[in-house]
């Protein structure tokens, strides 16, 4: 890790750049990545760099579906693997879900170097590799998912990427819960959870959730679950974003 004081007013954000940049430099994250960093960024700036109270309910909920999924995967792309590997394993121990990984810009050599960056952060089994299901109605790489994976998913955690696969999956009647710092976004719109947050602080938010929550009934995690309200948490995200400072 680079040595940057933690009194610098950028700190977390500029953690978070050497992170993207060394995960392009060890094959993980696609040079588009650093794109897509950058696109995030600007919107967290918006939103205060933080948390919002909305965000908090959306991390709640997120971990009540979670828990109450019969079968919860995780999708890991490269950006998500650069940032919060480990945060990543800590939630699936929290949640008994499966991390699967699916790329945009798949490679068999960055598919591989993801399983094991996981496998060094303590994961014990990442899916993704064997990619013999496709998700109907998508035309790319992000199609490939594990028959025992994604594609058997009742719920599916989908953190950074474009709308296509978020849509295609609603339309197979998969849940989604989304991670994503634009509230506009087209997998923000079909997620039955968007968490419009930095990945960075949702994933290790959705862990304390989840570990209040497990030893709650069923009832009370639907109930968590139906107090959320998607649309409204979208509308806050773009109101916080459109009052945003500047400065
Ligand atoms: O690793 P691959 O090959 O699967 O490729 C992954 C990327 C991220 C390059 C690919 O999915 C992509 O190009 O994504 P987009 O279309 O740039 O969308 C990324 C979305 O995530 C944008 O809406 C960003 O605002 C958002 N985003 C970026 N960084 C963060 C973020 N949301 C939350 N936390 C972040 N740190």
């Amino acid at each position: 890790e680079i040595d940057i004081p933690e009194s610098h007013p950028r700190y977390e954000s500029l953690l978070t750049r050497h992170r993207i940049e060394a995960g392009v430099e060890k094959g993980i994250t696609s040079k588009q990545g650093l794109i897509a960093q950058g696109r995030g960024e600007a919107f967290d700036y918006l939103l205060g760099e933080e948390t919002t109270p909305s965000a908090k309910r959306a991390e709640r909920a997120a971990a009540a579906q979670l828990l109450l999924a019969e079968k919860p995967v995780l999708s890991v792309n490269g950006n998500v693997a650069a940032l919060v590997p480990g945060e990543m394993v800590e939630l699936a121990d929290a949640t008994d879900a499966d991390i699967e990984v699916n790329l945009f810009n798949r490679t068999r050599k960055r598919m591989v170097a993801i399983a094991d960056h996981l496998q060094e952060h303590g994961a014990t089994e990442v899916k993704g590799l064997a990619a013999d299901a496709r998700i109907p109605g998508l035309d790319h790489e992000r199609a490939k998912v594990d028959e025992d994976g994604i594609y058997a998913a009742d719920v599916v955690l989908v953190p950074l990427e474009d709308g296509d696969r978020a849509q295609a999956l609603a339309e197979m009647g998969t849940s989604e819960i989304v991670i994503d710092l634009n509230p506009r976004s087209r997998s923000t719109q079909h997620a039955t959870v968007p968490i419009v947050d930095n990945i960075i602080r949702a994933i290790p938010n959705i862990t304390e959730h989840a570990r209040e929550l497990a030893d709650s009934g069923h009832e009370q995690l639907e109930q968590c679950l139906k107090e959320f309200d998607a649309a409204d948490a979208l509308d806050n995200a773009e109101q916080t974003i459109r009052q945003g400072d500047l400065s």
